[in-house]
């Protein structure tokens, strides 16, 4: 989808737009004040207070109307300077004006932008007529809160968008209802893969069943490339003491995001919102020497994060999260090349899952920024440029963020695009010369002296969470075989006569580990099969007198048309491959 806010021509109209509405709405809700406009990503939006007065559907298509008519009166969009006294006498009746002046410097120009019967504060530049803004869509409303805080008023949020040409716009309307239908959170209703509940808390999911069964084939996928690469697995409990946080830095660094401190006898417990402490105890339990190293401890490791309310989103960000954690204990030397393995691992894991809109993004750290970053610009410099070269060796694209960095060290995040919304962070590796210092940590060297390791943390998944999200947005929801909740859907075409044959070839699936259902509910074949393919099943096998006769079936595979006859045995062999495969 184009990106509005980065295209400059789409960034004026669109801004424009903004205006346009508030005009609109300005005639239509004669006390609607209005607080800021700004262009996003996908389109604008325009934050109002309408009083008492809270917006429906309908009321889109009565403020969008009002626009058109607007737009077709044609008015210049004429810029005024004026000085902060003229602008606060101006709008003086408007405490949200009043709050934004108050904001600018005494000495500050401001300016404004009048289009017929409406002016407001800007700092532009706009259109230069009214009608210039022809194709344009109000898409969806919402509350939010008066400078994105709870304790405020909530108002009134607008979105539209803009084009230069009807076109556009309907393209872009169609990707919006394409992303709409791939958004997780609606996949992950009707396909019954999670829920949540107010009693449980915002962003505590609940897998279902059906989630459960994805999961645990997440979690034995990973499981397994990790044992591979020698990692050694763990569980720790997913609490800690407030001073194992404090030990970590974690406390000085990351405590807005730590749920509060929980006092049992005399000591002090958080959830914890990392496993790094946890594993660095493990890593200190015993001796090591530089032949043991790297050392490398995972763990699929329950976190709590304190998000605000505003931002979670489905399994996306939540509050509860379980990542596919590890931290790998290497000398200086071996940082390379551990990277590189980490680096190819998220490689492997997205070619495997058919991930292709990914970016590598390389964290830096922002030098002016002493109080995030621990001081020490010579062990940052080298970091960093270990991490650079490794990339370039292998040869990916990547991109630099400074002031992205972690506090303990540089790190690169895998960037991914969710069906609504912007980027987020999917897989992590991050350098860390920090915590091993914190906890102490040391190895005997090869000349038999001490010498402290170098942590890497990674998370080829991120979180089961996140990762299940965007596997649901990527897949649109159908699944590959070897993910699907339901992998055979068996339909014997007399639900009476081919009914005990249906389910004996279901028990013999099942004792081969497949998931298997039998559909002989008294319904018309065809309405069966509909129905299974609605479902988006990957395997239908239909079962009539002659598959009965020749322990044969007839299989139908989704998105495939028509249907194959095969004996039982090639049927195993066709599934055994496809799961192989991971088609
Ligand atoms: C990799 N200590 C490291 C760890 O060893 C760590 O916690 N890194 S992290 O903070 O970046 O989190 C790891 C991953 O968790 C992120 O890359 C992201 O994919 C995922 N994640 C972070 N916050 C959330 C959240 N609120 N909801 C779902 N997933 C999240
Ligand atoms: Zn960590």
């Amino acid at each position: 989808m184009i990106n509005i806010k980065e295209n400059a021509e789409l960034n004026i109209l669109n801004h424009s737009c903004a205006h346009l509405l508030a005009q609109a709405v300005s005639h239509l809700y004669p006390h609607a004040k209005f607080w800021v406009g700004p262009v996003i990503d996908d389109g604008f939006y325009y934050d109002m207070d309408l009083g008492e007065d809270s917006l429906t559907e309908e009321d889109l298509s009565k403020i969008e109307k009002e626009m058109k008519k607007c737009a077709k009166d044609n008015k210049r969009i004429v810029r005024k300077e004026i000085s902060k006294v003229e602008a606060l006498e101006m709008f003086k009746d408007d405490e949200y004006k009043i709050d934004l002046i108050n904001n600018m410097e005494d000495s500050a120009v401001i300016s404004c932008y009048a289009q017929g019967d409406f002016t407001d504060l800007c700092r532009g530049p706009h259109v230069e007529t009214t009608k210039e803004m022809k194709y344009f869509k109000l898409v969806k409303h919402s509350g939010a809160y008066w400078k994105g805080d709870a304790k405020n008023k909530m108002l009134q949020r607008v979105y539209g968008v803009c084009f230069y040409n009807e076109e556009d716009l309907n393209q872009y309307m169609k990707e919006i209802e394409e992303a709409k239908e791939r958004d997780h959170r609606k996949i992950g209703k009707e396909q019954e893969i999670f829920m949540s509940s107010q009693l449980v808390g915002a962003g505590m999911p609940l897998w279902l069943p059906n989630g459960a069964i994805i999961r645990k084939q997440l979690e034995n996928y990973i499981y397994q490339k990790e044992q591979a690469l020698g990692y050694q697995h763990v569980y720790t409990p997913c609490v800690g003491t407030k001073q194992l946080y404090v030990t970590s830095g974690h406390w000085d660094h990351y405590k807005e995001n730590i749920f509060p401190v929980m006092k049992v006898d005399e000591e002090e417990f958080v959830l914890r919102p990392m496993n790094c402490p946890h594993h660095m105890l493990v890593y200190k339990n015993k001796m090591h020497s530089y032949r043991d190293l790297p050392v490398r401890i995972g763990e699929f490791a329950t976190d709590f994060r304190y998000e605000a309310s505003g931002a979670m989103k489905g399994l996306e960000r939540v509050r509860c999260m379980c990542q596919n954690d590890a931290h790998l204990f290497v000398r200086p030397d071996q940082i390379g090349e551990e990277f590189k393995k980490v680096v190819n691992l998220i490689l492997e894991t997205y070619k495997d899952f058919g991930f292709k809109n990914y970016s590598f993004r390389l964290s830096l750290r922002d030098k002016e920024d002493k109080e995030k970053y621990f001081d020490d610009d010579e062990m940052w410099d080298n970091a960093e440029a270990k991490l650079r070269d490794v990339l370039n060796e292998i040869g990916v694209d990547y991109y630099e963020a400074k002031g992205e960095a972690a506090f303990y060290g540089p790190k690169l995040d895998v960037e991914v695009k969710p069906a609504i919304g912007p980027e987020v962070t999917l897989s992590t590796c991050q350098l860390d010369f920090l915590l091993p210092r914190r906890f102490e940590l040391n190895y005997i060297d090869s000349n038999g002296e001490k010498a402290v390791p170098v942590v890497i943390h990674r998370a080829i998944f991120g979180t089961f969470d996140r990762f299940t999200a965007f596997l649901m947005e990527e897949t649109k929801g159908i699944w590959p075989l070897w993910l699907s909740p339901v992998q055979v859907n068996i339909i014997p075409v007399n639900s009476e006569i081919h009914a005990d044959y249906a389910h004996d070839i279901k028990d013999r699936l099942v004792s081969l580990g497949y998931r298997v259902n039998v559909d002989d509910r008294n319904e018309k074949l065809g309405y069966r099969m509909r129905e299974s393919q609605m479902k988006k099943i990957p395997v239908t096998l239909v079962l009539g007198d002659n598959e009965m006769n020749s322990d044969s079936v007839n299989v139908r595979r989704y998105g495939k048309e028509g249907q194959t006859p095969m004996k039982y045995d090639e049927l195993v062999e066709v599934l055994k491959k496809q799961i192989e495969e991971k088609y």
